[in-house]
């Protein structure tokens, strides 16, 4: 089946691109539209042409699979397109209806004219895979609205509406009717052409020009430094700095060169890895054609910081959450919870009154459990306690409709144990929400060993409504997430019994590595009682740990939310959160060290070893997991870590960043940390296996079945 379709009307050609799902113009779909635009532009009778796209929208962009394979000398691109419409001496016009991204959108700027239905969506997203529109975005929408609109616009990456892309200039016109029968009524009206290409003068002098050093040089300044994330972001102002100095088809030549050198860095196969690592979470071996039931109406049960955040997770889907709270302050505290995000909501202009008003009215308080008879899923967010938990299902078992389904929001705890104290074991699971729930987007389902194919796939359909990375986990101490964090804090307090300072091993994890934030101040986010508890809970893994975390416990230095962790916190200095340097606790970690006869050589310890000792520590127990099954593959470790713990996305997560080591380099050193640390850094079989035919995780494949542990 072609993936282009023509039609002619009066004289106009319409040319839609209907290439499944994204209507992607992929090297393939270039090959085959750049004949079509060719025979439009040789046909006499033909006045104008008009691009539009089938499936729902115009065009998801290039292809981005294409850019991991290397172009021949006769791969055609986009560019070639484009090339044959600049050539032309046809009116070109684009008729969007849906998202006009990337390479979609760069099409449309080459024409003279472009139009759109109010529901469409424009933008040049590529910044997020590490690249740079790469087909003339840069240089053609300087031209169009300016350099420094243009230039934030791009850097951003974000879509705009139709209504702000015309208010920005990108659209002539937003279309309320059919936008291809007015794109041919404006075609056939023969308006003169109008190539943004023509538009030299206004760019190339006067106040831009003079303007241009100060732009770009506060740009440079403001995106992250090239080794640690802003990779693209600066050739991408490099890209439209040429857009001023440089005349058209030069331009273009510089944007040519800067965009292949972003489609082979690193970074950017990083972010292309995570694109679709996280378009693979859904695909669930043994989910098959389950159909998710309907949730209408959610009940949590306990309303503090972390059943209230899910409440407004499920209030800004549109479903309706009732929280059983029994203590009235908590509920006091919970409402003022609510009232203030959505507040905030107003007041930075993210969200209308009306609809804030509507949204907070949609959570309920009550301390009676029968109001959640009624409900298609119930989450128990109380106490991180088996016994307190076991309690909980009990009585929702005995209240909740039978089709409904029940879930634990615990972040370590035995799914399997609390489904057995109910009725519906298949109707069971954990949906692990991350704090705070209303902003982390990452959720964990955890399947336990009875959890059904519908279950399931309800939990990944309430996962898309709430607009989460929604990672499957096997039923496993830890989940993904926790368990790993566990060695990872393991190392951490290692690090600094050995003398190294924790503030040095944040600034290095943060500002070297590109972590949002480095292990101790994240600690003291959590807060010290949760490692404490989680400790506690399993004495089998004490191996290699540091006592820091009882002593901190006793001293009753909780973190962020006692003013005292790891860190000092002062109210009085900025937002009262920023961690400060506190000696006492290098000196606990010192005594510590004294008391167990680790030797100190802070001094000697490298940045390298510091990276090192922490991203093997997650890969090491991530090849476990993927191994025993308890996730299904890398990649839904990856985004884990990067929408869950922070973990730099142009690293791709923790086995990607294995992978971009070479596994047999991660393999070797963590050999030398066994030797060197002791057995708790045994290598793991999985990564022994690739380490040693020099593979990659990304090639293994998705575990059949998760186990249970
Ligand atoms: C670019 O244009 C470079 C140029 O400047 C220069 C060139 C020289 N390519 O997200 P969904 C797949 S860079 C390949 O679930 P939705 C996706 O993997 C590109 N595949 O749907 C999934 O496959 P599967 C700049 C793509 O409705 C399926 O389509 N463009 C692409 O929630 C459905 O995707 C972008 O960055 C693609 N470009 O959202 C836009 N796009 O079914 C990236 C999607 O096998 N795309 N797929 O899992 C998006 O943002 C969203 O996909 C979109 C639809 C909003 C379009």
């Amino acid at each position: 089946m072609a993936s282009i379709k023509t039609a002619d009307r009066d004289g106009v050609r319409i040319i839609t691109l209907d290439h499944p799902p994204v209507n992607a113009l992929s090297f393939a779909l270039c090959a085959e539209l750049l004949p079509v635009v060719e025979t439009a532009n040789a046909d006499g009778a033909i006045t104008a042409v008009v691009f539009t796209g089938a499936n729902g929208l115009f065009s998801g962009g290039a292809d981005i699979n294409d850019f991991s394979t290397e172009p021949t000398p006769d791969t055609k691109t986009i560019r070639d397109v484009i090339a044959a419409v600049e050539k032309s001496d046809k009116i070109f016009v684009a008729a969007i209806d849906g998202n006009a991204l990337g390479g979609g959108l760069e099409l449309a700027l080459a024409c003279d004219y472009r139009l759109a239905s109010s529901r469409s969506k424009l933008g040049l997203p590529e910044i997020k895979l590490g690249l740079l529109p790469g087909a003339g975005g840069t240089q053609r929408l300087p031209r169009l609205i300016g350099a420094q609109a243009a230039l934030e616009f791009m850097l951003k990456g974000s879509t705009a509406d139709a209504e702000k892309a015309a208010k920005l200039g990108i659209l002539d016109e937003v279309v309320p009717g059919d936008v291809v029968d007015r794109a041919v009524t404006l075609a056939k009206a023969a308006p003169a052409k109008r190539r943004i290409s023509a538009r030299q003068a206004e760019l190339g002098k006067g106040l831009v020009r003079m303007a241009l050093p100060f732009v770009v040089s506060q740009a440079h300044k403001m995106v992250p430094p090239e080794e640690n994330g802003g990779y693209a972001a600066h050739k991408l102002i490099d890209a439209v700095e040429a857009a001023v100095e440089l005349p058209f088809a030069r331009g273009l030549a510089r944007e040519t060169r800067l965009f292949e050198e972003l489609a082979r860095s690193a970074p950017s196969a990083a972010l292309r890895h995570v694109f679709f690592a996280e378009r693979e979470l859904a695909k669930v071996p043994g989910i098959g054609d389950a159909q998710p039931l309907a949730v209408k109406k959610v009940g949590i049960v306990g309303g503090g910081t972390m059943g209230t955040g899910i409440a407004i997770c499920f209030a800004d889907a549109g479903i309706a959450a009732t929280v059983i709270e029994p203590v009235d302050e908590q509920v006091e505290r919970a409402k003022q919870m609510i009232f203030g995000m959505y507040m905030h909501q107003v007041q930075r202009g993210r969200l209308a009154q009306e609809e804030a008003w509507k949204r907070g009215q949609s959570i309920v308080f009550s301390d009676d459990y029968n109001d959640l008879a009624d409900c298609d899923l119930v989450i128990e967010a109380v106490f991180e306690n088996m016994d307190v938990k076991k309690q909980v299902f009990t009585k929702l078992d005995a209240i909740v409709k039978p089709g409904a389904i029940l879930a634990s929001n615990t972040s370590t705890l035995d799914i399997d144990a609390m489904a057995a104290v109910t009725k519906r074991p298949e109707k069971f699971l954990g949906l692990h929400f991350f704090a705070p729930a209303n902003i982390m987007q990452l959720l964990e389902i955890v399947r336990g060993k009875d959890t059904s194919p519908q279950t399931l796939a309800t939990a990944f359909a309430v996962g898309k409504a709430l607009r989460k990375k929604a990672v499957l986990s096997a039923n496993a101490f830890g989940f993904i997430g926790n368990r790993m964090i566990f060695d990872y804090a393991r190392e951490a307090g290692a690090l600094a019994e050995e003398g190294v300072p924790p503030y040095r091993i944040d600034s290095v994890m943060k500002k070297t590595f590109g972590f949002a934030m480095g292990p101790f101040a994240m600690f003291d986010l959590s807060g010290i009682d949760v490692s404490w508890h989680i400790q506690q809970s399993v004495p089998a893994m004490a191996a290699g740990r540091t006592k820091i975390v009882d002593r901190l416990y006793e001293l009753k230095r909780l973190g962020q939310k006692t003013g005292k962790g790891y860190y000092k916190y002062d109210k009085s200095v900025g937002s009262g959160r920023e961690p400060i340097r506190d000696e006492d606790v290098e000196a606990l970690f010192a005594e510590e060290a004294k008391k167990a006869g680790i030797a100190q050589r802070g001094d000697e310890v490298t940045d390298d070893e510091i990276i090192k000792r922490l991203t093997y520590a997650l890969i090491n127990t991530g090849a476990m997991l993927l191994e025993t099954g308890v996730a299904l593959r890398p990649g839904d470790i990856d985004i884990v870590y990067v929408y869950g713990y922070g973990f730099p996305p142009h690293h791709g997560g923790p086995m990607w960043y294995a992978d971009e080591v070479g596994t047999r380099h991660v393999y070797a050193a963590i050999k030398a940390f066994r030797d060197a640390f002791g057995p708790h850094w045994e290598p793991a079989p999985l990564l022994i296996e690739i380490a040693e035919r020099d593979g990659k995780f990304a090639n293994i494949k998705a575990k059949e079945q998760l186990v249970h542990a």
